[in-house]
C-alpha cells in the first residue's frame, strides 16, 4: 500500500509552511506564536497517524496548547500509546517534516519515513486530540483534523481539556479490556477514577478547610468545576481566575508559572486567600501545580514541586513500611539540578535520590526504575509512578494486621488516584490533599518539612547558547572549556554555595542558577556566574547583569 498522494497533496496545499521560518519539536513539542503553527499542525496530523500505523493501529494523542506561555503562543505535542512523550527518535521527524518547505518536499519527506521507519501503510490509524482554551486553538485544530483526513486516519475529538486528561485518555483507549485498563477512556473516566480513590483516601479523616485554586484563567478551570461535582462535598474547592474567555487572560500574572518565577502571591489573589488558607495554582494546561499559604502576618509562602517531592515521598515510603512491603517494594525519588539543596538533603535522609537533566522524559524514564518512582520539577511538574510488577504485588498481598491492611489499601487508592501518564495538576493536588488530610498538617507545618535554601535564577542571552554543553546530570560544564573552573572558584567563597549553568530548551538563553546559605549571598553568587558566562560565551550587551556592569 502507498501513501495517498493526491490527498495529501491537495489538503498539504491548503496548508503552506512559511517560507522563512524553522521549526524545532523540543522538549515542548512545537511551540510558538500561534499564526504561524497552521502548517506545522497539518503535518502533525500526517505525522500521528504514521506513528499509529508504525505501532500496529495503536491510538496516538496530540495536544494543541502551549502551557504557560502567553495568550499569543500556541504549540502541539505527541503523545506514545502508553500516554507518555513521543519517543526522542520521532522528535527529528517531527523537524523534518515540519521544515519542508513545499508540499512535494513534505511528500518526499513522507515516503523517506515510512521507508527508513518500516511502516506498513496498510495498518490502521488512529488519532485522538485536544487544545486548550486558547483563542487560536480552534483553527489549528481544523488545519490537524486536516492532516488526519489526508492520510485517511480515525481521529477523535476529546474538545477542550487539559494536558494530563489528554494523555489519561491515550492510556485507557490503548488498554481497553486489557488487564492494564487504565480507566473509561472518557472525561468522565478521568473524574470517577481520581475521585472514588481521593473520597477513599480521606474516608476517616476530617474534610479539609477550603483550598482555592488559581486556573491561570486557562482549561483547569473548566476541568475543575467538573472535579468538583464529583468530588462533592469531600474537598471545598474555591476556584478562582477561571476567566477562560477573557482576552489577555491566560497565565497572565497568575498561575503555576507565575508563582513560581516571581515568589509571590498573583495579585488577582490578593483579599480573595486568607491567611492560613491553603491555595495552589495550576499552570495554563494544567499540568503544574504550585501550593502557597500566607501566613498571620500576611508574609507569602510557596511550596513548590521540591515541597511535593518532599510531602508524598515522606508519605509513600511510611505507607510501604506499615503495610509490611518494604523489602518487597523499593520507592526512590527523582529530580533536576534545580531541586533546592535543602529538598535533595530531606530525602536523601529517607530514600534513594537520583539527578537527572531538566525535561519531563528525562524525570519520568529514571523514575520508571524504581518500583515506586517519585519525581517531581522544582516548577511543579511530576507524578509517581508504580511500576506494573508492584501494581501486581499491591493486588495479590496478603497482610497479616489490620495496620498493614489499611495501608495496602491507601497503597492501591493511591495508584487509582495518581495520573501516571503524566504530571498532572488536579491528581497531584488531590494527592496533596490526600497526604496534609492524613498528617493534619496546615500549608505551614508542612513548609516546616525542611528550610529552602535562598536561591536565584538568572537568564543571560549569548551569540550562541549551543556552545554552552553540560555533563553529569547538568550539574557541570564541559563547554566552554574552562568555565566551569572560573565558577567552581567562585562558588568556594560563598557559604552553602551551589550554581550551575545550562541552556534552556524552550528559549534562546542560558541559564544560571545559585543557592547559598543566605539571600543576598545567592543573588550575588547568581549575578557573578551569570557574568562569567557573559563574557566567556559573547553575551549580548542588553543582558548583561547589571549588578556588575
Ligand atoms: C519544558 C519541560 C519542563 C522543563 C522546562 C525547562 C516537558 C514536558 N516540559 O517546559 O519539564 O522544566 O521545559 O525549560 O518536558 P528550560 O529548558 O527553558 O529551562
Ligand atoms: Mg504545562
Amino acid at each position: 500500500m502507498a501513501l495517498p498522494v493526491d490527498s495529501i497533496r491537495a489538503l498539504s496545499d491548503l496548508h503552506p509552511k512559511p517560507s522563512n521560518l524553522k521549526f524545532q519539536y523540543g522538549t515542548a513539542g512545537f511551540r510558538t506564536v500561534a499564526h504561524v503553527l497552521d502548517s506545522v499542525l497539518f503535518r502533525v496530523g500526517v505525522l500521528a497517524a504514521l506513528r499509529s500505523k508504525k505501532l500496529d493501529g495503536k491510538t496516538i494523542g496530540v495536544m494543541v496548547t502551549a502551557s504557560h506561555n502567553p495568550e499569543q503562543d500556541n504549540g502541539v505535542k505527541l503523545v506514545d500509546p502508553r500516554g507518555e512523550m513521543l519517543e526522542a527518535s520521532w522528535e527529528i521527524h517531527a523537524t523534518a517534516l515540519s521544515n519542508a518547505q513545499t508540499t512535494d518536499e513534505f511528500i518526499g519527506e513522507l515516503e523517506k519515513l515510512v521507508q527508513t521507519s518500516k511502516i506498513d501503510l496498510s495498518k490502521p490509524a488512529r488519532v485522538v486530540y485536544a487544545r486548550d482554551t486558547r483563542p487560536s486553538g480552534a483553527a489549528l485544530v481544523s488545519s490537524l483534523e486536516d492532516g488526519i483526513k489526508a492520510i485517511g486516519a480515525e481521529g477523535r475529538n476529546a474538545g477542550v481539556t487539559t494536558t494530563p486528561v489528554l494523555h489519561y485518555l491515550v492510556r485507557a483507549i490503548n488498554t481497553k479490556g486489557t488487564k492494564e485498563s487504565y480507566g473509561e477512556d472518557s472525561e468522565e473516566g478521568y473524574f470517577l477514577k481520581l475521585s472514588t480513590a481521593f473520597k477513599k483516601l480521606v474516608s476517616t479523616r476530617q474534610t479539609p478547610s477550603a483550598l482555592v485554586i488559581d486556573c491561570a484563567n486557562g482549561v483547569g478551570a473548566p476541568i475543575a468545576e467538573r472535579l468538583i461535582e464529583y468530588l462533592g462535598n469531600s474537598l471545598p474547592l474555591v476556584l478562582e481566575n477561571a476567566s477562560i474567555t477573557t482576552p489577555g487572560a491566560l497565565n497572565n500574572s497568575c498561575g503555576a508559572d507565575y508563582v513560581k518565577t516571581t515568589q509571590k502571591l498573583p495579585p488577582s489573589l490578593a483579599g480573595r486567600l486568607q491567611p492560613g488558607q491553603r491555595g495552589c495554582s495550576l499552570d495554563g494546561d494544567a499540568d503544574r501545580l504550585m501550593y502557597f499559604y500566607l501566613d498571620e502576618r500576611n508574609q507569602f509562602h510557596m511550596l513548590d514541586g521540591d515541597k511535593i517531592a518532599a510531602l508524598v515521598s515522606a508519605f509513600i515510603v511510611e505507607l510501604v513500611k506499615t503495610s509490611g512491603l518494604d523489602s518487597q517494594i523499593k520507592v526512590g525519588v527523582v529530580q533536576t539540578a534545580y531541586a533546592n539543596g535543602a529538598s535533595t538533603k530531606y530525602l536523601s535522609e529517607r530514600l534513594p535520590v537520583k539527578c537527572v537533566p531538566t525535561g519531563v522524559k528525562h524525570l519520568h524514564h529514571a523514575a520508571e526504575h524504581y518500583n515506586i518512582g517519585i519525581y517531581f520539577e522544582a516548577n511543579g511538574h511530576g507524578t509517581v509512578l508504580f511500576s506494573q510488577p508492584t501494581q501486581d504485588v499491591l493486588q495479590s498481598y496478603e497482610p497479616s494486621t489490620p495496620a498493614q491492611s489499611t495501608a495496602l489499601e491507601h497503597l492501591r487508592n493511591l495508584n487509582q488516584l495518581i495520573n501516571q501518564t503524566v504530571g498532572d495538576a488536579l491528581s497531584d493536588m488531590l494527592l496533596v490533599e490526600v497526604v496534609l488530610a492524613h498528617k493534619a498538617y496546615s500549608g505551614a507545618e508542612w513548609d516546616s518539612l525542611y528550610v529552602d535554601l535562598p536561591n536565584r535564577l538568572v537568564k543571560v542571552v549569548v551569540a550562541d547558547r549551543n556552545q554552552v554543553k553540560t555533563e553529569d546530570a547538568e550539574r557541570r560544564l564541559v563547554s566552554p572549556v574552562g568555565l566551569q573552573e572560573k565558577i567552581n572558584d567562585l562558588v568556594r567563597r560563598y557559604d552553602g554555595g551551589r550554581s550551575f549553568v545550562r541552556p534552556s530548551g524552550t528559549e534562546d538563553v542560558v541559564r544560571v542558577y545559585a543557592e547559598a546559605s543566605n539571600k543576598a549571598q545567592s543573588d550575588e553568587l547568581a549575578f557573578r556566574v551569570a557574568g562569567l558566562v557573559y563574557d566567556e560565551c559573547g553575551g549580548n550587551p542588553a543582558s548583561r547583569p547589571k549588578e556588575f556592569l
